[in-house]
């Protein structure tokens, strides 16, 4: 007799080596249709962290219809393929579905990879339930869009499926988590329990570094309906006693009006909620007038994140960024008189074109150390503001990404070497490994002298945090708070002792 293969397993891999657990909405959307026909399948989801419980999972594949992989550019692809290795090992292995930014920008190159069997490419929500349903017919894939596969040792590349209005997909499945959603809801300093949203996709800017310059993602922009936002938002509040949510966007802002309506919508239904990691552009928040930032301020705005990317003009004019240094720290100076924090999104060693191209450290230090002379000043206008340094990693598709090679980007020419890029200096001739050190330690800086400072001492004194207490006692944070100051105002790198801090 045979089994009925009504078994779905996706996996998140991490997205660094040392990676975080943030909810797996990705993933959750790519199954919201599969999951409104209850009781069809059996869909299980899992972190890269859940290693007893994904082993347990594969141990039996019998009644698997396919597998799911999500991977970013990067690190993500590495964890991704050991853990398709592990599936690939056992009898039965079900075909592995990769998705995501990085299998939608360059399927063909993926799919050559012997532990990647079909990719859907662009969004997932419409193409995966067609997929899954095309497997479990034993039916002919030529006639699902968006997907590539191999056919007898042939690749096959279908027509792409237009891009959907995220306002027609269902509600996000969590209750496929069940109890496991607890390790989804993160303690932040707005609330001890917190959880993300996306409202809306896409965005019309035109950074010349973002994935959503590829043809694929084109940067369109859909959002969903400011009633459904505010349902969305009561469920994980009601559900889940969520007292903080996250506002994941590309960017919150693109439509304000519909934006004011959120808020003004959340005071209207008093819905007490802490918003977080607000996606924005600092020119966009300085268009709006002294109401509207009351406004974000009444209905629980605590923090805004934006993409400030560098502290260097020429590297924002070079990534088309469109910003100016001024409008940034004007920005940072609004923000904090209506007490909103403010997340820095910095990425740092963007390319650099040089003679024979070898780095130029004269220009690599330049670009890093503006953008740390424009923390130092964020710092000095609100010292609870985060920074948050990246290193570049070059997106094939992209403007930036042509610039990259003419500056002698060595593209790896392989799934698997995609893997390793941002570990190193290796595919990187602007950057070198000691460069990357220096960055590494400068960050570290960066968040030590936000969290030996006065203002977030007061702050942790009001959450009781009685190790904090004790060490702004004996006086260790302000020393220490100085001496990172020092560091970081003449780029002070020597004797490093607050690496093992
Ligand atoms: C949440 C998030 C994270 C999470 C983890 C995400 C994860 N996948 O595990 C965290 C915070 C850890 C993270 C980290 C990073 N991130 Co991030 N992140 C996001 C964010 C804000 C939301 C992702 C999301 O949930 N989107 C909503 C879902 C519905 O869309 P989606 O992810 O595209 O998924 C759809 C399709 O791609 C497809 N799909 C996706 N997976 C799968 C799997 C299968 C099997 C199938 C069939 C389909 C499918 O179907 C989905 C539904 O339509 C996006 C920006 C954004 N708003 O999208 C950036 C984004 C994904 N991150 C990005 C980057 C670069 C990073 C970093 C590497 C560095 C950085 N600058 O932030 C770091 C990693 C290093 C570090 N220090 O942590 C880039 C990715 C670019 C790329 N080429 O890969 C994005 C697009 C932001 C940007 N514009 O630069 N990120």
């Amino acid at each position: 007799m045979s089994i009925e293969k009504n078994r779905i397993i996706l996996f998140s891999p991490q997205p660094v080596a040392t990676g975080r657990r943030v909810l797996l909405i990705n993933l959750l959307a790519v199954v919201s249709f599969l999951a409104e026909e209850k009781g069809k399948y059996n869909i299980q989801i899992f972190h890269s962290y859940d290693q007893d419980e994904y082993l347990e999972a594969i141990r039996n594949l019998d009644d698997v219809l396919c597998i799911g992989i999500s991977a970013m550019t990067g690190y993500q692809i590495t964890d991704g393929l050991r853990f398709a290795k592990m599936v690939k090992e056992e009898p039965n292995s079900p075909p592995i579905v990769w998705g995501g930014v990085h299998a939608t920008i360059l399927p063909l190159q993926t799919i050559k990879d012997p532990y990647v069997d079909i990719i859907v490419k662009g969004q997932g929500e419409i193409t995966f339930y067609e997929l899954v349903r095309c497997l479990q017919s034993r039916g002919d894939l030529k006639d699902v869009l968006g997907i590539v596969y191999k056919k007898n040792g042939e690749i096959i590349e279908n027509d792409n499926r237009p891009m959907a209005d995220i306002a027609d997909f269902p509600q996000l499945p969590y209750h496929l988590l069940g109890d496991k959603i607890e390790r989804y809801i993160k303690s932040l300093a707005y609330s001890i329990r917190s959880l993300p949203i996306i409202t809306s996709d896409g965005c019309p800017y035109n950074c010349s570094f973002c994935y959503l310059s590829t043809p694929q993602f084109k940067r369109k922009y859909t959002a969903h309906e400011v009633s459904r936002v505010l349902d969305h938002i009561e469920l994980l509040v009601n559900n889940y006693n969520i007292g903080c949510i996250d506002i994941r966007d590309t960017n919150f802002f693109i439509d304000t009006v519909r934006t004011r309506a959120i808020l003004e919508g959340l005071i209207k239904r008093n819905i007490r909620v802490s918003l977080a990691e607000v996606n924005v552009r600092a020119d966009q928040l300085l268009k709006l007038d002294d109401d509207y930032w009351q406004l974000m301020e009444e209905a629980g705005v605590k923090e805004i994140l934006i993409g400030t990317e560098s502290g260097d003009q020429d590297m924002l004019d070079l990534v088309n960024k469109r910003i100016s240094i001024d409008q940034i720290i004007e920005c940072e100076k609004k923000a904090a008189r209506y007490k909103i924090n403010v997340m820095n999104s910095f990425i740092t060693c963007f390319p650099i074109k040089s003679i024979n191209k070898k780095t130029d450290f004269k220009k690599l230090n330049k670009e890093l150390y503006n953008t740390v002379d424009l923390i130092n000043k964020i710092y000095k206008i609100n010292q609870l503001s985060t920074n948050m340094l990246f290193i570049y990693i070059p997106y094939p598709g992209t403007p930036l990404y042509k610039y990259c090679l003419e500056c002698g980007f060595n593209e790896p020419d392989s799934f698997k070497t995609w893997g390793i890029i941002g570990q190193g200096e290796k595919y990187f001739p602007w950057m070198s490994d000691g460069h990357i050190n220096k960055v590494h330690y400068f960050e570290k800086l960066i968040t030590l002298r936000k969290i030996t400072s006065r203002s977030y001492r007061d702050s942790q004194r009001s959450r009781g945090n009685n190790k904090h207490q004790l060490l702004a006692a004996l006086g260790l944070l302000r020393l220490l708070n100085l001496i990172v100051a020092f560091r970081l105002k003449f780029k002070v790198t020597i004797l490093p002792f607050e690496k093992y801090i």
